[in-house]
């Protein structure tokens, strides 16, 4: 029956998309995340907990103009000091692009918001970094093991169905 051999092929594609890793896409890192650019906040903690890759984007949300976005080098971020050059960012949804790999120093341009902790320093990693080493499958006799090992037979099972349906037609 032809709607049969259709539903095997169907499931075959739909176990397959389930199991192949889903490619790693550029992100967008949300600054502070639910916070925004804030005053108050650790945003050395919420970048150690992040990795940054080069096609990334950074939004810093805030509300104009309580604050905005400055970017400049190391000494300079360390000293809170805004040069004359440096670029700022004002928008209140500022987007700023990881074009390139290295060190990126920002903090906020008004009063003395960068010396009350308002500032952010990320490392930027190439595209084709290596992702941390995934862990090790489980042992077959832990539930996970035996989850992944059903359905790593349920798409055997589907894969052999929709072959077999496709030789028949
Ligand atoms: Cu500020």
């Amino acid at each position: 029956m032809a709607s049969k051999q259709v539903l095997a092929v169907a499931a075959a594609a739909v176990a397959l998309a389930v199991l192949l890793p889903a490619r790693a896409a550029a992100t967008e890192h949300m600054v502070g995340d639910s916070n925004g650019w804030a005053l108050e906040f650790d945003y050395a903690t919420w970048a150690a907990a992040r990795q940054f890759m080069v096609g990334d984007t950074l939004v810093f949300k805030y509300k104009s103009p309580d604050h905005t976005v400055v970017e400049v080098g190391g000494a300079d971020f360390a000293a809170c000091n805004k040069t004359a050059n440096a670029k700022e960012w004002s928008s209140g949804e500022d987007r700023v692009a990881l074009d390139k790999e290295g060190r990126r120093w920002f903090f906020c341009g008004v009063g003395n918001h960068c010396l009350r902790n308002m500032k952010l320093k990320i490392a930027v990693l190439a595209a084709g970094a290596p992702a941390p080493e995934a862990p090790p499958p489980p042992p077959p006799s832990s539930p996970a093991g035996k989850v992944q090992a059903r359905v790593a037979h349920a798409v055997a099972a589907a894969v052999t169905a929709a072959a077999a349906a496709m030789l028949a037609l």
